[in-house]
């Protein structure tokens, strides 16, 4: 078991002040210790994006993959030890622009793994253009006369790909977002977060207060979290912008399905006595 501050690590993050991905972090860290976990039972996985530093300010395991790439890392990692509680973290662009396809697979898939994703609307480390969740209309450095691609939308995505646990938070509000990650985690097969995290340098038009003035919360207005159309109805709201479990259902896991390893972890399988030299003998 661990607390909160013996999560952190004797560096300071590099995140401009102010920025959402600070509220995730010690959300993050948050739920870690509220599930009373410890830090070599957790690995967490990014990409690259300012958001995929986050590995290198959680004194867990980490790993800092390639950009759009975190699922497959993650699900590598999970696969070779899946009683590791595997963590993926990511920007918007990373996991919904190159990364998209690894995205809709994860979710279908239904690995026991947790998928946080920073979704500030912007690509953030490469200063400012615009991704996948780039609201049409709205100007950045690479849109300056505005986007004229309608945007995607991540939750109603994961629904449709049947994701088991799709839910929102915003980085904002620190004891609702621990409160959401540690539901996700503690979900026995594939959890996805979408955070709404403020870009306080790129997005300035997208300032925390904007976010408080169209948010609620789902379970404060009696959503039925099992309710799959309930959820896609809720998924698919522009006006005002829901946060909370929008779905959430138990189905086996990837690994139930998978007897050589569903017991015991690969990497714990004893492979001393396996022959390997024909292999070798094959490929060398
Ligand atoms: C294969 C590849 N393509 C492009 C890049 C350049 N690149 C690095 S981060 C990034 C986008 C970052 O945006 P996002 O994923 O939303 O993360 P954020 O910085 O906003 O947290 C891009 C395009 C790269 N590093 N590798
Ligand atoms: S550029 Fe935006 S996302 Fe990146 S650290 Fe600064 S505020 Fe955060
Ligand atoms: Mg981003």
């Amino acid at each position: 078991m661990v607390t909160v501050s013996e999560l952190n690590v004797p560096h300071m993050p590099q995140w401009c002040p102010g920025c959402g991905d600070f509220g995730i972090l010690i959300s993050l860290k948050g739920a870690i210790a509220k599930l009373g976990l410890n830090p070599h039972e957790v690995v967490v996985v990014s990409g690259i994006g300012c958001s995929g530093k986050l590995p290198h300010y959680i004194k867990t395991y980490g790993y800092e993959g390639i950009h759009g790439r975190a699922l497959p890392a993650a699900t590598g990692i999970h696969l070779a030890n899946h009683k590791l509680t595997t963590i993926v973290v990511g920007g918007d662009g990373d996991g919904y622009g190159i990364g998209m396809g690894h995205f809709i697979h994860t979710m279908r898939r239904n690995f026991d793994m947790t998928y946080i994703v920073h979704d500030n609307e912007i690509y953030g480390l490469t200063t400012g253009q615009t991704s996948p969740t780039t609201k049409k209309g709205v100007k950045t450095k690479s849109t300056p006369f505005g986007s004229i691609d309608t945007e995607v939308n991540p939750p109603l995505l994961a629904l449709a790909a049947g994701a088991t646990f799709v839910a929102r938070g915003f980085s904002g509000d620190i004891p609702h977002l621990t409160e959401l990650i540690a539901k996700g985690i503690a979900h026995r097969g594939i959890a996805f977060i979408d955070v709404f995290q403020p870009c306080v340098t790129y997005r300035k038009d997208l300032p925390y207060e904007l976010y408080q003035k169209k948010i609620y919360k789902l379970e404060a207005e009696g959503h039925n979290p099992s309710d799959w159309e309930a959820a896609l109805k809720k998924a698919r709201e522009t006006d005002r912008w829901p946060i909370g479990v929008f779905y959430q259902e138990q189905k086996p896991i990837y690994t139930d399905e998978i007897p050589f390893i569903s017991e015991s972890p690969l990497a714990k399988h004893d492979i001393s006595k396996i022959d390997i030299s024909k292999f070798v003998e094959e490929f060398f």
